[in-house]
């Protein structure tokens, strides 16, 4: 069965399920809303996902399923080998508070829909907004390297990755992109230098995607 995901090369929060999707060996071909044409505003976006934001992900003959945590989890309770979250409630507990760390508190603050808001209607210029990104990124990484602070394994949970490894991945990279100095979070670079040599995580990376800027 091929599954359908609808999102954007630059897109943090496609990202994440391609990586899991990858992960679990699982077949999708994925379907390009250019994010900076404003393709998830059209109708037949909406019709898909009316908060008009990817991922998108749809199975032959089901409703999408859309917000890439609750698609991680899908994925997880469905395909469950390998698994994304260790085995002790206590232990995914403390996977899904890093995850959503990120995905909850930082990723959401810097969308396009609230980067425009900023320029559009508060008036912001392209270094206030800039400053905005890179004050709710920084802050949110800080925070995870120092919950990393422990921890000296490959991962940022146990042996294998976990669905925080996939969130921290795709913060790192979105910063990475954006632009903005992360040599600080060590421990962050480690885990996600390690998790980039993974075919999973590699052709998951944004500049990897079909719709991907080729370079000049
Ligand atoms: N919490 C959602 C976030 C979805 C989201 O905002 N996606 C962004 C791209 S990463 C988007 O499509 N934004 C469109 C917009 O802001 O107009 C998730 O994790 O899936």
């Amino acid at each position: 069965m091929t599954m359908d995901l609808y999102g954007f090369w630059r897109s943090l929060a496609t990202f994440r399920v391609r990586i899991a999707l990858n992960l679990k060996g699982l077949d999708y071909r994925e379907h390009p809303i250019d994010l900076f044409k404003g393709e998830q505003h059209e109708a037949s976006f909406r019709a898909i996902n009316p908060m008009t934001a990817v991922p998108a992900l749809v199975e032959p003959g089901q409703p999408p399923l859309t917000q890439s945590m609750a698609i991680m989890e899908y994925l997880e309770e469905v395909y469950p080998d390998p698994p994304l979250l260790p085995a002790s409630p206590r232990a995914r507990a403390h996977v899904r508070a890093m995850a959503m760390l990120l995905v909850s508190d930082a990723h959401p603050l810097t969308v396009p829909r609230v980067r425009n808001y900023l320029s559009d209607v508060v008036g912001l210029d392209e270094p206030a907004r800039m400053a905005w990104i890179t004050h709710w990124s920084r802050a949110a990484l800080g925070a995870f390297e120092q919950q990393l602070a422990t921890s000296a394994g490959p991962f940022c949970a146990g042996p294998s990755p976990t669905i925080a490894d996939i969130c921290l991945v795709t913060q790192m990279v979105g910063a990475r992109l954006t632009g903005f100095d992360t040599s600080q979070f060590h421990a962050c670079n480690r885990i996600v230098d390690h998790c980039l040599e993974l075919e999973a995580f590699a052709r998951a990376h944004p500049l990897k995607q079909q719709d991907a800027p080729r370079p000049r």
